[in-house]
């Protein structure tokens, strides 16, 4: 398939765009380097430096034979859009392409309309640029678990049937986002279900949960195409920021009580998760929603498999629960369904000690690149 990914420089656009290329499929990557300038305006360095696109594709290409078309440019503006639509003619489009912080988000006010502009303007770009270049191409839109929230009954995988007086309806799931940057999402979903319904557009939206892992299938032939790694507060989600906290001896930061559970996925089994999506389209006029995660853990089981791993290494790992900078609940129900994508085929890549280890062997060599003040700044989200 001729697959555009847009976001095709950041944690997940950059493997899957390998992964994809791998199977066979004809990529071409767009990026506006969004995330790369905010992380230097931010002072978050990754934990080390990672080629530039054109670089990567083009290392990509010496070793694979594949090639990987890059595209750089801003998708809010439409001008630009129609320029890549156009020459590309895509099938399937990978839209991972948003300002992917909730810290961030609530930063400031400036954060928060970068955010707001950036997400909701791009997606719009993107459902207009399918119905007037490619009506029949599929969308696949990375959501987030965190459109759910946490409530106090089963998450169902997207969609709803409610019994009212009576009459039932089917309805998309109730949503409550714990940030603005998950505010955005649902957002996102809204617009998608929207011009699914009057232009019969062909939608998959992965409600994903925050991912780990440094390492995936394509990355292990060359280490200039591994993918970025934050450990900050702002970029890095909390199981490798953990990983990075357990190799220079800071103490794992715990927010609050850290009974907060959230559903967990391996990076690779992201990129088969996208895969499998994209391969096995939704019909005209439907918007199909995954949740797209492969176990669930509380922040406290995460702290204690660190700590455990780190005692494989040869670490001595402390937990460190703090005054969380978050408003969320910190002990409550989680039950989230999570069978479509083992329907069509995903076999999950669980979290093992082994894995941890790894991280923790390859994190450890650019452990001097870890600055302590960039770990924890405290963003509060009131
Ligand atoms: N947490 C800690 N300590 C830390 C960092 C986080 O206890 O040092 C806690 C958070 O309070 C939260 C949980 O760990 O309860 C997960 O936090 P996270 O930073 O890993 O994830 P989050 O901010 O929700 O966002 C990440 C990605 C985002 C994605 C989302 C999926 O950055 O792009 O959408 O995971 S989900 O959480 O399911 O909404």
């Amino acid at each position: 398939m001729r697959v555009l990914i847009l976001g095709g420089d950041g944690y997940l656009g950059w493997p899957t765009a390998m992964h994809l290329a791998s199977a066979g499929h004809e990529v071409m990557v767009v990026d506006n380097y969004l995330r790369r300038r905010v992380m230097v305006e931010e002072d978050v360095e990754p934990l080390y430096p990672v080629p530039n696109l054109v670089e990567r594709a083009r290392k990509w290409q010496q070793i694979t034979g594949r090639e990987i078309v890059v595209q750089i440019g801003d998708l809010s503006r439409w001008e630009f859009v129609e320029r890549v639509f156009k020459s590309f003619m895509p099938e399937a489009i990978v839209h991972y392409a948003e300002q992917p912080s909730a810290p961030y988000s609530m930063i400031r006010r400036e954060a928060a309309a970068l955010t707001i502009n950036n997400n909701l303007g791009a997606t719009a770009n993107v459902i207009f640029a399918v119905k007037e270049h490619c009506p029949d191409a599929h969308i696949v839109k990375l959501g987030t678990m965190g459109e759910y929230g946490t409530p106090n009954i089963d998450i169902e995988e997207g969609w709803i049937d409610i019994e009212h007086n009576g009459r039932t309806e089917k309805f998309l799931y109730p949503r409550q986002a714990g940030s603005l940057y998950h505010t955005t999402k649902i957002m996102d979903t809204d617009l998608l279900w929207y011009y699914v319904r009057i232009w019969d557009l062909r939608v998959t939206d992965l409600m994903q949960g925050p991912v780990y892992g440094i390492f995936t299938d394509e990355s292990e032939c060359d280490e200039s195409l591994l993918t970025i790694f934050s450990y900050d507060e702002l970029f890095g989600t909390v199981l490798n920021r953990f990983i990075a906290q357990a190799v220079v001896g800071y103490p794992l930061t715990v927010y609050g009580k850290g009974g907060q559970t959230r559903g967990y996925l391996n990076i690779k089994d992201t990129l088969n998760c996208v895969r499998l999506a994209m391969e096995n389209p939704a019909n005209r006029g439907e918007l199909r929603i995954f949740n797209q995660f492969t176990e669930t853990f509380s922040v406290n089981e995460l702290a204690d498999k660190v700590r455990e791993a780190g005692r494989r290494f040869g670490l001595d790992v402390r937990i460190k629960s703090m005054e969380n900078p978050r408003k969320e609940k910190e002990e409550h129900y989680y039950n989230p369904k999570h069978t479509g994508l083992l329907d069509l085929g995903l076999v999950p890549n669980k979290l093992t000690c082994e894995e941890l280890v790894r991280m923790m062997e390859y994190v450890s060599i650019h452990r001097d690149n870890i600055a302590h003040h960039k770990i924890f700044r405290g963003t509060k989200w009131a």
